[in-house]
């Protein structure tokens, strides 16, 4: 892979892997396959989702609410989930078996207690930016490629939102897995298309 070429490994902990708290089917399966895929790139970037305990993502937060269930915001509807990647627990960490040791940088999300962050790059406000974009542009990345959970959340808005910063952005299609909630998958994919995204196989990559 060219060195402008960056992979973003997104949000593979235990809280997304079977036995988690928001297990996303089939989970663990991406990690073999990203730690093959990992070592094509120089610029490798690991994200996870870190949220307070009071987060008010979290259905326990909310009275009477229960997971999955849809609330306004102000900044928009959010799903409420149940309560993951609580900062610096055990369902935080990254999978054991993810095995990036060149990996550059971990960059956390979702730590502003009323303001949820699927995005690597943008918070769910659509305003506050993580400083991801400029970690990537200041390093001379002008593409990056996208693997982890889920698809439909975390994978889909990251690379929604590295297209939009101008990167040529390329989701790995089997080294995620989805949660697939509400119809979610097809329209992700749907929004990926339209935004200019691109979609490829594992079998595909360059060497
Ligand atoms: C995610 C739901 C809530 C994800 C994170 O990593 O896709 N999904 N928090
Ligand atoms: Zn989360």
């Amino acid at each position: 892979m060219q060195n402008n070429a960056a992979l973003l490994v997104v949000d593979v902990q235990n809280d997304f892997c079977s036995g988690g708290a928001l297990a996303v089917p089939d989970g663990e399966a991406v990690i073999p396959l990203i730690n093959r895929i990992a070592r094509k790139f120089t610029t490798v970037v690991l994200t996870q989702d870190w949220h307070p305990a009071d987060h008010t993502s979290f259905a326990a937060n909310h009275p009477g609410a229960a997971p999955f269930q849809t609330v306004q915001m102000p900044y928009g509807a959010q799903t409420l989930w149940p309560t993951h990647c609580v900062m610096a627990g055990p369902g935080a960490a990254l999978h054991p078996a993810l095995d990036i040791p060149h990996a550059a940088m971990i960059l956390r999300k979702g730590l502003q207690r009323h303001v949820d962050s699927y995005s690597a790059f943008l918070e769910a406000d659509r305003i506050t930016r993580t400083g991801l974009n400029g970690f990537f542009a200041s390093r001379g990345i002008t593409e990056i490629y996208f693997a982890g959970l889920a698809t439909d959340f975390c994978v889909a808005w990251s690379a929604e939102d590295a297209q939009k910063f101008g990167f040529r952005s390329t989701v790995i299609e089997d080294a995620c897995r989805a949660i697939d909630l509400n119809d979610s998958l097809r329209l992700a994919w749907e929004r990926l298309t339209e935004a200019g995204v691109r979609r490829v196989m594992s079998t595909s990559l360059a060497r």
